[in-house]
């Protein structure tokens, strides 16, 4: 019911009585009255003016399912949305729905994540209510291999959709950071499981610093936030809603495959082609030049032999930038 009344709320032009509200909806005023006080509470400025009726004035600052929902424009992704005040981690929680069997484009959000995750076992840093935190979770009729193409169209989708939304010069390094400069505003963390040679599900974990403004010691040289850079403050439901749309176009109309045309957009936004890096090879220390992806989406390091390497995951330093 409170979606219900969140809706003629959102579609009315003026003020709506309490009398026509519980018209509409079958209820009784005083039930009416009690959804409108849990709206409140939930973060939405709702105006009553006595002979009037309610107006809703704005929108919650902090995540809310209704909000976001009200900004998406998707066919799957997002349908189910999950909104949680606090969870370990999105990827985690969303991995146990992904057991039980949920649908195909759950998405689960975090006003906060206790112990966020990045790849290798290490940690995503987010303080509540300053960032988005959300994972995807997906099942594609595709073999496990061929998952390597999830995070490069996730992660361009983000980087196009934040560079349209703020204006800002982002770019992608290989494989899964989106940064501005020498620092990093995004990180995606993609996990799958699988069974034999076939996908069960896989989820996108997607972390965008929005409001943070001071960072762990650790990272505070090499992190920013979309406040940093733009000095402004993001609605995080409208922004999560652009997200989710332009990640749900962007795996549609690519079918999940890393089509030359994708490839050649992920190029142009690369901020690692073209540069000196460091890969580990076992225990040693490769150095080369970053000249190409691949259509698997690896990158092709070129060595001071002028021999080309396949770098398929894992930790690349890049020159500049860390
Ligand atoms: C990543 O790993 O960048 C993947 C991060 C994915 C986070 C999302 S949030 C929603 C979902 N739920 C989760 O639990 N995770 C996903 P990696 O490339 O391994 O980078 C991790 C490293 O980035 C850390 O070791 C730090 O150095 C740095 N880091 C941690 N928090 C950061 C932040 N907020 N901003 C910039 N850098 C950060």
């Amino acid at each position: 019911m409170k979606k219900r009344i969140f809706d003629i709320l959102v579609s009315a032009k003026d003020y709506i009585s309490g009398q026509s509200l519980a018209e509409q909806l079958g209820v009784s005023r005083q039930a009416v009255w009690k959804e409108i006080k849990a709206l409140r509470d939930s973060g939405f400025e709702i105006s009553s003016v006595t002979n009037k009726g309610y107006r809703l004035v704005s929108m919650p600052s902090c995540l809310n399912g209704l909000a976001v929902s009200r900004y998406l424009d998707t066919a799957v992704i997002g349908k189910t949305l999950i909104v949680l005040d606090s969870v370990s981690s999105t990827n985690d929680y969303l991995k146990l729905l992904g057991t039980e069997g949920c649908e195909n484009g759950t998405v689960v959000t975090a006003r906060e994540q206790t112990k966020g995750k990045g790849r290798l076992g290490r940690s995503w840093a987010s303080q509540k209510d300053e960032n988005l935190a959300f994972s995807i979770l997906l099942r594609p009729s595709i073999s496990p291999r061929e998952i390597s193409s999830i995070t490069p169209l996730a992660g361009l989708a983000v980087c196009r959709a934040l560079r349209d939304f703020t204006g800002l010069d982002l770019k992608i390094k290989w494989p899964n950071d989106i940064i501005l400069g020498k620092k990093k505003m995004v990180g995606i963390l993609t996990e799958m499981a699988a069974e034999f040679d076939a996908v069960e599900y896989v989820i996108t974990g997607i972390g965008v610093n929005v409001d943070q403004t001071t960072f762990p010691e650790e990272i505070a040289y090499k992190a920013t936030s979309l406040l940093l850079e733009t000095g402004r403050h993001y609605d995080k439901n409208r922004l999560l809603a652009g997200l989710l749309t332009r990640i749900e176009d962007t795996f549609t109309r690519s079918g999940l495959e890393l089509t030359a045309e994708i490839i050649s957009e992920y190029k142009k936004l690369c901020a690692t082609i073209g540069r000196s890096v460091t890969f580990k090879k076992g225990t040693r220390n490769i150095s080369g030049v970053a000249v190409d992806i691949d259509e698997q989406g690896a990158l092709k390091v070129m060595l001071s032999d002028g021999s080309l390497r396949t770098v398929n995951a894992g930790e690349v330093t890049v020159q500049g930038i860390y």
